[in-house]
């Protein structure tokens, strides 16, 4: 496959979560490809399921050319390495999550694998950190850029860049 740009939210509410961050962004930098980008650390409140653990949420965009199921054995490797318990449909707690939220202008609608992620447009923790790096990038789907996107999203959960608060 040729080379394309793999952008990833990475999701932390237990444990040290920035290390838990700063670990996995190490270890897709050394098993997925080359890092070309990363958004600041986003402090930002549970969406979907009630917790009261805090979220950290930070975008990461990496360049390589393996396929996606490929991609998804590298990605669960690395949360089982750094401590996720499940990953179970329902949400939960966890130590860390990598998402995959695009992959170049890739459309993918498989049962358990869908890019862009499905939810992208309704999530300000990933589309926040998602225009810091890539303001300006097209959703393959809609055509809008990322900026567009967030300023259309509905969700109104804070999400506060780390050491704005
Ligand atoms: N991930 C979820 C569900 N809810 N909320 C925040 N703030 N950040 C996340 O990464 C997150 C979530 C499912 O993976
Ligand atoms: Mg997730
Ligand atoms: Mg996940």
């Amino acid at each position: 496959m040729p080379e394309k740009l793999l952008v990833l939210l990475l999701g932390s509410n237990l444990g040290n979560r920035i290390r838990n961050l700063e670990q996995a962004c190490m270890l897709i930098g050394d098993s997925v490809g080359a890092i070309q980008s990363v958004s600041s650390m986003y402090k930002t409140a549970p969406w979907g399921f009630d917790s009261k653990n805090t979220f950290y949420n930070q975008c990461i965009s990496v360049k390589t050319n393996l396929d996606p199921g490929r991609i998804l054995e590298h990605i669960h490797l690395i949360e089982a390495k750094l401590g996720r318990k499940s990953r179970s449909r329902e949400y939960a707690d966890r130590t860390i999550d990598i998402d995959i939220l695009l992959y170049g202008d890739m459309v993918l609608s498989l049962t358990d694998l869908q890019i862009p992620h499905r939810e992208l447009p309704d999530r300000r923790f990933a589309l926040v950190p998602l225009a810091e790096i890539l303001p300006d990038f097209e959703h393959p789907v809609s055509g809008e850029k990322i900026t567009v996107l967030l300023s259309d999203c509905k969700d109104t959960l804070p999400v506060r860049r780390i050491g704005t608060d």
